[in-house]
């Protein structure tokens, strides 16, 4: 075994492998660029070195910079994580020239599976079913619309080099295909260098159930069960469970069998898992599945596939790495209880999943046991910047049966609170409130069929919660500051009023906050609440409204607040007259950027008429795309906007004039 390594990544990912290190008395290096040097991997690891500035390009991406810091350092292997030089062949070789373990896969292996024509006929000839289709060398247009007709509609048009979704177009009819193929291999052109596609029959009620599979340097492999993933925002997991509900022990063993037999014809090593999608529009029973793709990675979702077989699969990467046999065979490899991940991101799902930065000024969750586990690279403080992905931690849980996991989950994003960004925990929590999602009614188009019903939820401000933010702006919070005296009125035993308004997302909210002998009189929305303090201790607030007991959180940051409640996020701003500017109350027109990026299309003009919730236009942020809508309906006021330009965080981008109230 390794006595020294190298871990070529930064966040969770990297904080995760330097647990197992540590476990197994593997002393740990880290790298980091210039804003993570007070990073929590940085913190964890026993050694630390910069190797540049924030862009991964110019830090994260520089495989000689850091293949140097390990033979430096005396590192014998490198573990690359996910993303970054994961699944970068050269960076693999690079590594094995040198005389460093690569702690994955042979070059070879990353190389034949990162092309989707390569790997579907790899995996053709290893007898594994393939999405019908044509995955051939001729690219002429002619050519390929006579094979779509072949195939027949709806089709999906992918980039052989792609992933994640890029340069994927779903064709619906003929007369559709050759515009589709045109802006497929444009996309793919500029994501990939190639664009070259392959034709797939598109599934169209389909689940993604992918294989944990393993292999040592002898020979030998074994699959880990399996992980379902149809819950996918724009390709991006959002949702993950192991085992795949209702999949019978045939099929799981018929995907495993299968999944083995992939990695053996391959002569795979070390962790990878096979994704098939499964064809459900006839239900799951004996249901066709077909390779999909192989990712040649530890995933994001591995945790899932640790908690059901207790086995750690960075343990198992480090031994087969170091050359060791697998350490179980297939028949004493257990499935056991059910487990969630989660992922948690700093994103506002209410305008599009914009993806949020800034500093976490609260982060808190249950503590961990063996229901609950917690992997992150952020600690309270930390800052989400724009220079990487922006995903804060994943939940994950543990249960003996699906609905008792389902029930902790329910439970610890309940208790899990975060200010200083907006994130998609609310969202989260709603997904495992949904009805279909808990009697396991699920595919790869749930999302997009319940997303708005996932989404709306969370634009309504509940009584409750303004009660919470009013009785904490009401608190003392600074110590010695006498709530009896107050120079605004506040005097004891006097029936005393005051009015407060609060803000969120345009929609103002007023309320009438009466000091009674006994509690407080609450007026929100014409109606009157009787509220009493059962206890408050720190951010933690217990009362009583109307005799109902309602606990919640309330993180306050100048006249900001962020409200837990019942599993809800509100973010609340305390409205100052003549402190804050005057657009708020009726729905503001101005479009403001929420984070520095570029605009890669405008949709609008000057003086255009636009409806609410219009595209305006497309801000490529964070290496993704991301549409800006209008808030409210009217005149298009541009501010010298321009295609290709850069934007700063919070400029002003466009205003739309005569935007009616909307409060
Ligand atoms: C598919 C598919 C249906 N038919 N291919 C490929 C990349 C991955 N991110 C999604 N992929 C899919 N490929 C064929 N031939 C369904 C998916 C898919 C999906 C599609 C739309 C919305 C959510 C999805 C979630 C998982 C898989």
């Amino acid at each position: 075994m390794f006595d020294k390594i190298l871990i070529a990544n930064r966040g969770e990912i990297a904080c995760r492998i330097m647990e197992t290190a540590r476990k197994k008395g593997i002393k740990t290096v880290a790298v980091y660029s210039k804003v993570d040097a007070g990073a929590r991997h940085v913190r964890l690891a026993d050694e630390a070195y910069e190797i540049g500035p924030a862009e991964a390009k110019e830090s994260y991406l520089k495989a000689q910079v850091i293949i140097d810091v390990a033979k430096k350092s005396g590192a014998e292997a490198i573990h690359p994580g996910y993303g970054f030089l994961s699944e970068n062949e050269q960076f693999a070789s690079a590594c094995e020239d040198a005389d460093i373990r690569f702690i994955g896969p042979t070059a070879s292996a990353i190389r034949l599976m990162g092309l989707k024509d390569q790997a579907k006929s790899a995996m053709e000839k290893a007898g594994v079913a393939v999405v019908p289709g044509y995955d051939g060398a001729k690219q002429q247009v002619a050519f390929l619309l006579e094979k779509a007709n072949e195939i027949g509609y709806p089709l999906l048009i992918k980039a052989v080099a792609g992933g994640g979704g890029k340069g994927m177009r779903l064709v619906e009819e003929s007369s559709d295909f050759v515009q589709a193929l045109a802006s497929a291999k444009r996309e793919a052109k500029s994501a990939f260098g190639n664009d070259q596609v392959l034709l797939e029959k598109y599934i169209r009620k389909a689940r993604h159930i992918e294989v944990q599979v393993f292999a040592d340097m002898v020979g030998n492999a074994v699959y880990l069960h399996e992980r379902d993933c149809s819950l996918q925002r724009r390709h991006q997991k959002i949702v993950e469970e192991a085992p795949a509900p209702d999949l019978s022990d045939d099929m799981r063993y018929e995907l495993g069998e299968t999944a083995t037999r992939a990695a053996k014809a391959i002569k795979y090593r070390g962790a990878g898992t096979i994704e098939f999608i499964v064809d459900v529009e006839n239900g799951l029973k004996d249901a066709p599945f077909y390779f999909m793709e192989m990712n040649t990675r530890l995933q994001v979702e591995h945790p899932v596939t640790e908690l059901i077989t207790g086995i750690d699969l960075v343990e198992w990467q480090l031994r087969v790495a170091a050359g060791e046999r697998l350490p179980l065979t297939q028949d004493d490899i257990k499935l056991n209880g059910h487990a969630f991940e989660v992922r948690l991101y700093a994103e506002d799902p209410v305008s599009g999943f914009l993806p949020q930065i800034g500093r976490l000024n609260h982060f808190s969750y249950p503590d961990p046991d063996i229901n609950f586990r917690l992997d992150t690279g952020i600690e309270e403080g930390d800052e989400v910047s724009i220079h990487y992905d922006p995903m804060i931690a994943k939940l994950i849980v543990w249960g003996a049966s699906r609905g008792e996991a389902l029930r902790h989950m329910r439970r610890v994003i309940k208790n899990t609170a975060i200010a200083g960004v907006k994130t998609n925990l609310e969202f989260l929590f709603n997904i495992f409130n949904h009805q279909s999602f808990n009697v396991a009614d699920i595919d790869t188009g749930f999302i997009d069929k319940y997303g708005d019903e996932l989404t709306d939820r969370l634009r309504q401000v509940s009584v409750p919660v303004l009660v919470l933010a009013s009785l904490c702006e009401l608190m003392p919070h600074t110590e010695g500051y006498d709530v009896w005296d107050w120079s605004d009125g506040w005097q004891l035993n006097m029936n005393l009023s005051m009015n407060l308004t609060f803000t969120e997302n345009g929609h103002k909210h007023d309320i009438k906050v009466t000091y009674l002998k006994e509690g407080f009189k609450i007026e929100v929305r014409d109606q009157s609440y009787h509220v009493t303090l059962l206890k408050q201790k720190g951010d933690d607030f217990s009362i009583l409204i109307d005799g109902k007991k309602v606990s919640g959180k309330v993180i306050r940051k100048h006249e900001d607040f962020t409200v837990f409640c019942d599993g809800k996020v509100s973010y609340l701003h305390h409205f100052i007259p003549g402190a804050d500017n005057d657009n708020v109350g009726s729905k503001s027109g101005r479009v403001i950027t929420p984070m520095p990026g570029k605009i890669s299309k405008l949709f609008v003009e000057s003086g255009e008429n636009v409806e609410e919730g219009q595209a305006l236009l497309m801000l490529e942020a964070m290496k993704m795309e991301h549409t800006i809508k209008a808030p409210c309906s009217g005149v298009v006021e541009l501010l010298s906007l321009e295609q290709d330009m850069q934007v700063s965080d919070g400029q002003l981008l466009l205003n739309i004039a005569e935007c009616e109230a909307n409060g």
